[in-house]
């Protein structure tokens, strides 16, 4: 078995997004400061756009599908789906590169 396993990946991001959504409000939901903060915090160097307001504002509008300004843990996985999958194809692109 992988020593970074799947099972433990899974256990990071529970944790990862219960420790910023427990900061304010809902403590089941990220608000848009506590998003912001994860992004910066956890996804810092593939976010680059992470520090522009306009660019936060434009994610976070993506990841809250139902539009009540607050990302639930479905809105979450779905982005982070996405957001792996965009990382997952560049990591192929650079090894067809060599
Ligand atoms: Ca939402």
């Amino acid at each position: 078995m992988c020593e970074k396993n799947l099972h433990s990946a899974m256990g990071a991001i529970m944790t990862v997004f219960d420790t910023y959504a427990g900061k304010e409000g809902d403590k089941t939901k990220l608000s848009k400061n506590e998003m912001k903060e994860l992004i910066q915090n956890e996804l810092g160097p593939m976010m680059k756009d992470a520090k522009d307001p306009g660019q936060v504002d434009e994610l976070f509008k993506c990841m809250d599908a139902n539009g009540d300004d607050q990302v639930d843990f479905t809105e979450f996985m779905i982005a982070l789906a996405v957001f792996t999958c965009i990382c997952h194809g560049k990591e192929v692109d650079k090894s067809k590169v060599k």
